[in-house]
C-alpha cells in the first residue's frame, strides 16, 4: 500500500485522454514549486530522490492537484553525465551552464565517453526517483529524457549548433547520432530494464522550437533524430513541448510534425495558444479525432490577477470539452509562483468542473488583445528586392560594392563578406562607408526584419556571424586609423539563469552596430557584474533574464549599482522583462528585443557624448 493516493485523478486523466471524460483534468509541471513549498533548498531537493518525491506528493496532496508530476529538471541529466557543468541553486532547479562548447570539433566528439546509466552523474538518482514514485505514490513511473536537439545545444552551445547546421550538417548529424545511439537510447533502455511496466518514454525539447529554428531545421535536426530514437526503444517515445505555433502560417503542417513526435495527442501552449486562439486547435483536433493538451503560461500564474487566471483556465477547459478529450496543462509552476495563485488556478479548474462558468462561450484567445498587438506595432512587409532595386539606380562602382557587402550579410555569406570588404578597402573605399553603409546598415535591416517577424533566429544569427567576419577584416584598419568603437557594453545573464540565446543575439547586434562587447556569460551575481563593470569601464551594462525567478536578481543588480553610486547605466531585457518592470526597478533603460536594445544603447551613449562635450 503506498503512502499517497492519487488514483482518482489518474483515472480521470487517462479516461479523458482516451475515450473522454465528463470532467476535464488538469496537469502541471511543478517540481520547483514543490521544492519551495517543502522548504528544502534546491541543492538538496534535486539530489535526494526520497525528498524530491515526498515534496511533490505532499504539495500535490495539500494543494489538491488532480495528479502529481514527478518530472525532474529533465534537461540536465544527460548533459551532466557527458561532462557539462551543472550549476546548483538553493532557490531553484539546477541548470547546465553551456557557454563553452563541450563539443566543437570531430576530435571533441571522438573524445566523448558514453555514460553508463547505472553509475554516471545523476542517472542512477533518476532511477531512484522512479523507485520512490512507485513506492510513495503507487504510480507507474515514466522514463523522461532530454531530446537529441536540446542535448546537442547543451554540448555544442546553441550558436555553434546553428552555425554547424548550415556549414557542416554532416558533423551535426554525427553528433546527434552519437547522442541518440550512445546516450539517450541506452539510458531509456536501462531505465526500462528497471521499470518494464513503463508505458512510454517522455522527452523535452525546448530549444527545437520556432522561431529559434525553422520548420525545415526542425524536420531534419529534431524530428529526424527523434524518429531514430523511436526505433531503438521498445516502447513508444514521445516529445511534446515544441513551441512556436504562432510563428508559422502553416499550422497544420507544423502540427503534423508535432504529431509525428507525439502521435496520441496535440499539445499547444501559451504564449502561442493565446495568440492563435483555441478555435483552430479545436477544428483540427475534431477533424483528426485527437485529444488536446492546452497549456496556460507560467506568467499568468506568476502575475495574476485572479480574473486572468480563472478566465484563461475557463477558456481552455471549455475548448477541451468541445473537442471531447484532453487536459489543461499548468506550465512550469516555479519557485516564485505565489501559492495563492496556484490555489486560485486549482480552484478555477474545479469550479469549471462544478459548472461555475462565468465566461461561457466568451473567448479571448486569438484576438489582437491576446496577441499583444497595439496596432502601431503591426509587422511591416519589407520588400528588400524593391528597396535594393531603387537604391541601385545610378550606382557608382563603389556604392555597388557597398551594396554587395550589404547583400552578402543579408544572405549570410561569410566568405563573400570577407572578400568584398577586402576588395572595398583595397579600392580605398573609406572604412566608415564599409562599416556604416555595408556591414552596420545590413545588420539594421536584419534587426528590422527580425522585429517584424520576417526572419527567424537562425537567419539573424547567421547574418550577425557574416557581419562579424567582415568586422574582423575592418578591425586592423580601424586600429590603424584610430577609429574607436562607438562604445563598450558589458553583457550578462543574471544569477540563477542560464538562458543565453537572446543575450548572445543582443551582443552580436551590438557588435554589428559598432560597439565593443564584453560578455560576462550566464548566472552572474550582482557582485560579479559590478566588479566586472569596474574592471572594464563600459558605457552601458546590459542585463538579460528569461526566468521570472531570476528577475529579482536583476533587480538586486540594478540596486547594487545605484547603492554604490556607480556611473555605469544599467539596461535590462529578456522575455519576461517589460518596460514597466524596468521602470519599477529603476533601470536606466530597456530593450524589448535585440534591435531595440541597440537603440537604447545608442541613446545612452549619445547622451554620454553630449554630456562629455558640455563639460569640455
Ligand atoms: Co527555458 N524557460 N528553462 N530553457 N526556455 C523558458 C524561458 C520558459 C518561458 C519556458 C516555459 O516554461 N514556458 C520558462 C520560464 C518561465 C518563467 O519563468 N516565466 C523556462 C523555464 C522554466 C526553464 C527551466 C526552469 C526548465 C523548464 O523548462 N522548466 C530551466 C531553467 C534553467 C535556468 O536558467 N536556471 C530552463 C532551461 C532551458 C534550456 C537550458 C533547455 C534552454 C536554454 C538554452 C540556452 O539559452 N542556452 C531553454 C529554452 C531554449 C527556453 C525557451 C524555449 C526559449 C528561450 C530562448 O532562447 N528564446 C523558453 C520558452 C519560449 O520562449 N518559448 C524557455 C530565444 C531568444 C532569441 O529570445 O531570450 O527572449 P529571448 O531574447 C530576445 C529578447 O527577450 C531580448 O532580445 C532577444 C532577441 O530579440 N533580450 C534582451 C534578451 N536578453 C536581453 C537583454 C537586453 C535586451 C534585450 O538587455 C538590455
Amino acid at each position: 500500500m503506498s503512502e499517497y493516493d492519487f488514483s482518482e485523478g489518474i483515472a480521470r486523466l487517462s479516461l479523458s485522454m482516451t475515450s473522454g471524460c465528463d470532467e476535464v483534468p488538469f496537469i502541471a509541471q511543478m517540481h520547483e514549486f514543490a521544492m519551495r513549498e517543502s522548504g528544502i533548498p534546491g541543492d538538496e531537493f534535486y539530489l535526494d530522490a526520497k525528498k524530491f518525491v515526498r515534496g511533490i506528493c505532499q504539495t500535490s496532496e495539500s494543494f489538491g492537484f488532480d495528479t502529481p508530476s514527478f518530472l525532474w529538471d529533465v534537461y540536465n541529466v544527460e548533459a551532466e553525465a557527458l561532462g557539462c557543468r551543472l550549476a546548483t541553486f538553493k532557490d531553484m532547479a539546477p541548470a547546465i551552464e553551456s557557454t563553452v562548447p563541450l563539443v566543437a570539433t570531430e576530435k571533441d566528439l571522438a573524445g566523448l565517453k558514453a555514460p553508463d546509466p547505472w553509475s554516471t552523474g545523476r542517472m542512477p538518482m533518476v532511477m531512484e526517483i522512479m523507485q520512490q514514485v512507485k513506492h510513495q505514490a503507487g504510480i507507474t513511473p515514466m522514463p523522461c529524457f532530454c531530446a537529441p536537439f536540446t542535448l546537442a545545444s547543451h554540448i555544442m552551445t546553441f550558436e555553434n549548433l546553428i552555425v554547424q547546421m548550415q556549414e557542416n550538417p554532416r558533423f551535426v548529424h554525427k553528433v546527434l547520432a552519437f547522442l541518440v545511439d550512445e546516450v539517450i537510447a541506452p539510458y531509456i533502455n536501462a531505465v526500462l530494464v528497471e521499470f518494464p511496466e513503463a508505458v512510454y518514454a517522455d522527452g523535452s525539447d525546448a530549444v527545437a522550437s520556432l522561431p529559434f529554428i525553422t520548420r525545415d531545421m526542425l524536420e531534419e535536426f529534431a524530428l529526424g533524430p527523434l524518429e531514430r530514437l523511436q526505433k531503438q526503444v521498445a516502447r513508444p517515445v514521445y516529445c511534446d513541448n515544441w513551441w512556436g505555433d504562432s510563428f508559422t502560417d502553416d499550422l497544420h503542417g507544423f502540427w503534423a510534425q508535432k504529431l509525428r513526435a507525439t502521435p496520441p495527442y496535440l499539445k499547444v501552449q501559451d504564449p502561442d495558444l493565446a495568440r492563435i486562439g483555441v478555435q483552430p486547435v479545436i477544428d483540427y483536433a475534431v477533424e483528426n479525432e485527437l485529444p488536446v493538451v492546452l497549456g496556460v503560461d507560467n506568467n499568468v500564474f506568476q502575475n495574476g490577477p485572479e480574473q486572468e487566471i480563472r478566465r484563461r483556465i475557463h477558456e481552455y477547459m471549455e475548448a477541451i470539452e468541445e473537442v471531447g478529450r484532453g487536459a489543461v496543462y499548468l506550465c512550469s509552476l516555479s519557485a516564485i509562483t505565489p501559492a495563492e495563485n496556484v490555489r486560485i488556478a486549482i480552484e478555477a479548474c474545479k469550479d469549471f468542473r462544478a459548472g461555475v462558468r462565468p465566461w461561457a462561450g466568451r473567448r479571448r484567445s486569438g484576438t489582437p488583445e491576446a496577441r499583444g498587438e497595439t496596432g502601431d506595432g503591426a509587422s511591416v512587409d519589407v520588400d528588400i528586392a524593391t528597396l535594393r532595386a531603387a537604391a541601385s539606380e545610378e550606382q557608382t562602382e563603389e556604392s555597388a560594392l557597398l551594396d554587395d557587402i550589404f547583400d552578402a550579410v543579408l544572405d549570410q555569406k561569410d566568405a563573400a563578406v570577407v572578400e568584398l570588404v577586402g576588395e572595398a578597402l583595397d579600392k580605398k573605399t573609406s572604412v566608415h562607408e564599409v562599416l556604416n553603409e555595408g556591414l552596420i546598415a545590413a545588420m539594421d535591416e536584419i534587426g528590422d526584419d527580425f522585429a517584424a517577424g520576417v526572419i527567424f533566429v537562425p537567419e539573424m544569427l547567421m547574418a550577425a556571424r557574416a557581419m562579424k567576419a567582415g568586422l574582423e577584416v575592418v578591425r586592423p584598419v580601424l586600429t590603424q586609423t584610430g577609429e574607436p568603437p562607438k562604445g563598450r557594453v558589458l553583457l550578462a545573464t543574471v544569477q540563477g539563469d542560464v538562458h543565453d540565446i537572446g543575450k548572445n543575439l543582443v551582443g552580436m547586434m551590438l557588435e554589428g552596430a559598432g560597439y565593443e562587447v564584453v560578455d560576462l556569460g550566464v548566472n552572474k551575481t550582482p557582485d560579479e557584474i559590478l566588479a566586472s563593470a569596474n574592471e572594464h569601464q563600459p558605457n552601458v551594462v546590459s542585463l538579460s533574464a528569461l526566468l521570472t525567478t531570476s528577475m529579482p536578481s536583476m533587480q538586486k543588480t540594478v540596486e547594487l549599482f545605484k547603492k554604490v553610486n556607480s556611473k555605469f547605466p544599467v539596461i535590462v531585457g529578456g522575455a519576461p522583462v517589460t518596460q514597466e518592470y524596468a521602470e519599477v526597478i529603476e533601470a536606466d533603460g530597456y530593450g524589448e528585443n535585440a534591435p531595440h536594445a541597440v537603440e537604447t544603447v545608442h541613446k545612452l551613449v549619445a547622451a554620454q557624448n553630449r554630456a562629455a562635450k558640455l563639460t569640455v
